[in-house]
């Protein structure tokens, strides 16, 4: 932790100085971000007191049961940053479609992408939980925004960082010029910097996989996995397996300690051929993150970065961790993986990036 307290404001007004013609939009957006990230840490570190936790008897655009705490996360983010009069759109996770400013607010050139809550099947198990968001800047002359604006590649996002809820609530972000880390401090109501210019390890230590799906997998991941356990003979040494349920949790330790995440498409044919995670709001922002910090995020194919959304709720195959590791894993995949290739390539727009 620096010597000297720098809070997010501080930290973001600091990095701005060095862009003359930085207008301090991002951080009214920030500050409305993280004073959103507050409400809902106080949300959950008290969620079995408040009733809040369970089902919100309601069903998402993914047919999945929306969690009251994934309600409360979503219109929390919304109420914190609708008035800001920096945004023309936001995007959500449990909003089927792009969110308009309301018109009684006036409106900004960013779009503001966000998974509200992650980790959803861990909120009634005490499990750490997370909010992962990613900014655009509009391309439209449309004042309020299109659809279009919202469907843009990661590679044109301008700041992306996540939340995590656990024993401590930790807010990391980028705006591209590194990572950096702020700690809630609830005695002063405050995120205050803990780490700057984050790196990850050269070496890795871990591999976080639901195992449990093995049997979707197809023949270039299942090989790629057991690499990653030492079973090859070649391989490295083995690396130790971690896995919460939560996409946050999970990154936020190889981004620390070194390691890769992974949620492959699975076997051609079953519904999640093409992945479960979301390519706008979970894997765009955090591979933004991972390569700031050093490491690299890919679809199996390439980078993640260049995937243009064709949809606001796409799914995508993520591997996202250290470069070595997540460049093996295409190895993998393009080494015994064409008949999932040919049916996962179509299906997606690749930018070329020279
Ligand atoms: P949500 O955003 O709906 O929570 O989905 C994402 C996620 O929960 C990740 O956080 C996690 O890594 C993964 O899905 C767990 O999925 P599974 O239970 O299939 O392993």
């Amino acid at each position: 932790m620096s010597s000297k307290l720098v809070t997010i404001d501080r930290h973001i007004l600091e990095q701005q100085r060095k862009f003359p013609n930085a207008t301090g939009a991002f951080s009214e957006l920030m500050s409305g971000i993280a004073l959103a990230a507050k409400i809902i840490a106080r949300e959950t570190t008290r969620a079995g007191i408040a009733g809040i936790l369970g089902a919100a008897d309601h069903l998402n655009i993914h047919g999945e049961e929306q969690q009251k705490l994934d309600v409360f996360a979503d219109q929390t983010i919304f109420r914190m940053c609708d008035h800001i009069g920096r945004l023309c759109l936001m995007v959500s996770e449990e909003n089927d479609d792009v969110i308009p400013i309301p018109d009684e607010f006036p409106v900004g050139n960013y779009i503001l992408v966000c998974d509200p809550l992650d980790g959803s099947s861990n909120i009634d198990v005490n499990g750490t939980l997370g909010t992962i968001w990613g900014v655009y800047r509009k391309m439209s002359h449309s004042e309020r925004g299109t659809l279009e604006d919202a469907l843009q590649p990661g590679l044109g996002l301008v700041a992306a960082g996540y939340v995590i809820y656990g024993p401590s609530t930790m807010f990391v972000y980028t705006t591209g010029m590194g990572v950096h880390t702020f700690t809630l401090d609830p005695s002063v109501g405050e995120f205050l910097l803990t780490a700057e210019n984050l790196r990850t390890p050269d070496s890795p230590k871990y591999y976080s996989v639901n195992q449990g799906k093995e049997k979707f997998w197809t023949p270039g991941v299942r090989a790629y996995v057991q690499w990653l356990q030492g079973l090859h003979v070649e391989s490295q040494q083995a690396l130790d397996a971690r896995y919460t349920g939560s996409l946050v949790a999970d990154f936020h330790r190889n981004l620390l300690c070194g390691g890769v995440y992974l949620y492959p498409g699975e076997m051609p044919g079953s519904p999640r051929a093409n992945g479960k995670l979301r390519l706008l709001y979970e894997a765009g922002p955090l591979a933004f993150i991972a390569e700031q910090a050093g490491g690299y995020a890919s679809d199996g194919t390439g980078n993640v970065r260049c995937v243009k959304p064709s949809q606001l709720h796409q799914r995508t195959p993520l591997f996202i961790g250290n470069r070595a590791l997540v460049e093996q894993a295409e190895r993998f995949i393009r080494l015994s993986d064409q008949q999932w290739l040919d049916q996962y390539e179509p299906s997606r727009v690749m930018l070329k990036v020279s």
